[in-house]
């Protein structure tokens, strides 16, 4: 049996660890409801800009995500995992329309300027609910287990700059886009979470199918209040949106960030350093 210690190692070691059905049918349905109307609800223009992500709606636009975001499944799992005093700074509709190109491989780490980010322990974690099951036909997650600690020949294909071509699938050919050697595919079932280290290079299939493929990736700081100053002022302007109602405000307010000192944000910057070898 596979329990939650082993996977709390996992974590660390592989970079993600999957739990079964955190989201109940009701609230896998109501979850679906909305993201569906947040996505009906952009232009061509959006698609075509995000035509790899396939959309990228943030999860601020509508208050509803106050529950999804301080759903208490979801915050057992960390619990159990060791994080007993997560934050949460943000997240994102994604969503694949049918018959849409793959994602190109990436990772998602703002901080690598500071040397704490070459340590084992997760400065931030994406949560991804997939509201549909998943497959390498309509699109599922891969990843490369252990490259959030290791570099990997994927980590020195990705440029530096031009992430819009990279969005817009300038060139299909490039391989940003393509398989790689080590590379694992997660195909889960809807409701169920993937929580990784958002160090972890991952990308997503081509959706093939004529369906929509759509997964809410959270991230959450799970170690927040041992992280060096500088990302603490960084991750501490996020605040609860004007346009939420004071109920979905207070339900995510003991989750958001805090951060009283005066000390610099760090300075954003994706690309990891020598440090990574
Ligand atoms: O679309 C997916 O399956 C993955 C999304 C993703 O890479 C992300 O949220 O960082």
């Amino acid at each position: 049996m596979v329990t939650e210690a082993d996977k709390s190692a996992q974590l660390i070691e592989k970079g993600y660890c999957l739990f079964d059905q955190v989201l109940t049918p009701e609230m896998l349905a109501r979850v679906t409801e909305v993201s569906d109307r947040l996505l009906d609800a952009q232009d061509a223009a959006h698609f075509e800009q995000q035509k790899s992500t396939g959309s990228l709606v943030c999860v601020y636009d509508d208050p509803f995500f106050a529950e999804l975001i301080a759903w208490q499944p979801a915050l057992d799992v960390l619990h159990a995992l060791g994080y007993g005093r997560p934050t949460f700074s943000t997240g994102f509709v994604i969503s694949k329309p049918p018959h849409s190109p793959p994602l190109f491989w990436h990772q998602d780490w703002w901080g690598w300027n500071d040397p704490v980010s070459y340590h084992p322990v997760p400065q931030q974690t994406f949560l991804m609910y997939y509201l549909v099951d998943t497959s390498i036909k309509n699109g599922c997650l891969r990843l490369i287990e252990g490259s959030h600690l290791k570099r990997h020949p994927v980590h020195d294909m990705i440029p530096d700059a031009h992430t819009d071509d990279l969005r817009r699938v300038a060139d299909p050919d490039h391989p940003v886009y393509q398989s790689h050697e080590g590379e694992v595919d997660i195909p889960v079932k809807a409701g169920d979470l993937v929580i990784g280290d958002s160090r972890l290079l991952h990308s997503a299939h081509a959706n093939k199918t004529d369906n929509r493929r759509t997964v809410i990736t959270l991230w959450y700081h799970p170690c927040f209040y041992e992280l060096p100053e500088g990302m603490r002022a960084r991750l501490a302007q996020h605040k609860v949106p004007e346009h939420w109602s004071e109920e979905a405000g207070k339900l995510i307010t003991p989750l958001l960030p805090q951060y009283e000192g005066d000390a610099p944000e760090l300075v954003w910057n994706r690309t990891p350093g020598d440090a990574l070898v």
